[in-house]
């Protein structure tokens, strides 16, 4: 049986590197040594770029009520940070690339940002998460609140794709997934890689009852589809696990393909690499077949989705 995927010239080694609970009072200096933990594993593995999740670097801090003060320590002021220089450090030192989501303090305002680094430790890519879900004011009858809206602004990058890893990659965060507008945009502009992180509480908020159980397939089906309908393969990145007695944040760090199948996905709720090497070439069956965008598409039926 020949072993034909090394032949494909284009194929790329990549991790998920899924983190469990952070809690609240554990120090930014405590996470990045577990990222750096994941990071070397995914070296181990001959991965060549290890993509970590939506707000790695701290406790979920959306599900609490914080004062202006109490926010801003968890927000980065610069990038790379003095908590995550030994990470870029690390990176450099093992040539590897990665992904890192984080809370992002700006000149302009708190955002919800992601960062791709290549294997050199230069910032090759910046995303601003666009949607950005939940309340701006607790919800009374909640225990947890989910207050991304009270904290974040919404994101002004767009969805870009950038020329990184021999392909290219763009970067959506969590919510964004739901929304099949976030892949499209990226699909035409030929994306071959996404890569998600997210942090969603399975513990949903009250008036969501109806779906909760239903938010691991929603999951899936936000990632699969959105790899499908625009040849491309993502790696979806979680923080996972029980944050605080009663709030549980969903897992299945997972990597899906151009068809649509996800090929690798955590069983775990705590840290977890998940790896696989993918054969970027695939894309080509999906965007030069079914989802042939210069032969298919019909833009001029579709203005109603931006007016
Ligand atoms: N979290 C959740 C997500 O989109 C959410 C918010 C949960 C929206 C369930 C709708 C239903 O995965 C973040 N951080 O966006």
């Amino acid at each position: 049986m020949r072993f034909t995927l090394n032949e494909s010239p284009r194929k790329l080694h990549v991790a998920a590197a899924q983190i469990g609970p952070i809690y609240e009072n554990e120090s930014r200096g405590e996470v990045v040594e577990r990222l750096i933990d994941l990071m070397e594993e995914a070296a181990r593995r001959k991965a060549q770029l290890v993509c970590y999740t939506e707000c790695a670097l701290s406790t979920f801090f959306p599900r609490m009520l914080l004062s202006d003060e109490e926010l801003l320590k968890y927000f980065e002021k610069s990038m790379p940070s003095p908590a995550t220089q030994p990470l870029f450090d690390r990176a450099k030192d093992l040539g590897i690339g990665f992904h890192l989501g984080y809370a992002e303090l700006s000149e302009d305002g708190r955002y919800n940002t992601s960062i791709l680094v290549d294997a050199e430790g230069r910032i090759v890519g910046k995303y601003r998460k666009a949607h950005i879900p939940g309340t701006a004011e607790p919800v009374p009858e909640q225990r947890f609140q989910h207050l991304e809206r009270r904290y974040f602004k919404e994101g002004d990058t767009g969805f870009k794709v950038w020329d990184a890893f021999g392909c290219r990659v763009g970067m959506a965060i969590c919510n964004d997934r739901r929304w099949p507008e976030t892949w499209r945009c990226m699909g035409i502009q030929g994306v071959e890689l996404v890569i998600v992180g997210w942090n969603t509480p399975l513990t949903h908020y009250r008036k969501a009852k109806s779906y909760s159980r239903l938010a691991e397939f929603h999951n899936k089906l936000s990632m699969q589809a959105g790899c499908y309908q625009n040849g491309t393969w993502a790696v979806g990145v979680a923080h996972c696990g029980e944050e605080e007695p009663g709030y549980i944040l969903m897992g299945q760090s997972m990597i899906v393909s151009p068809l649509g199948e996800i090929v690798a996905m955590s069983y775990v709720n705590e840290d977890d690499l998940v790896d696989a090497v993918i054969d970027l070439d695939l894309c080509r069956e999906i965007k030069e077949g079914v989802f042939n965008f210069e032969l298919y598409r019909r833009p001029d039926l579709y203005k109603l989705i931006v007016q």
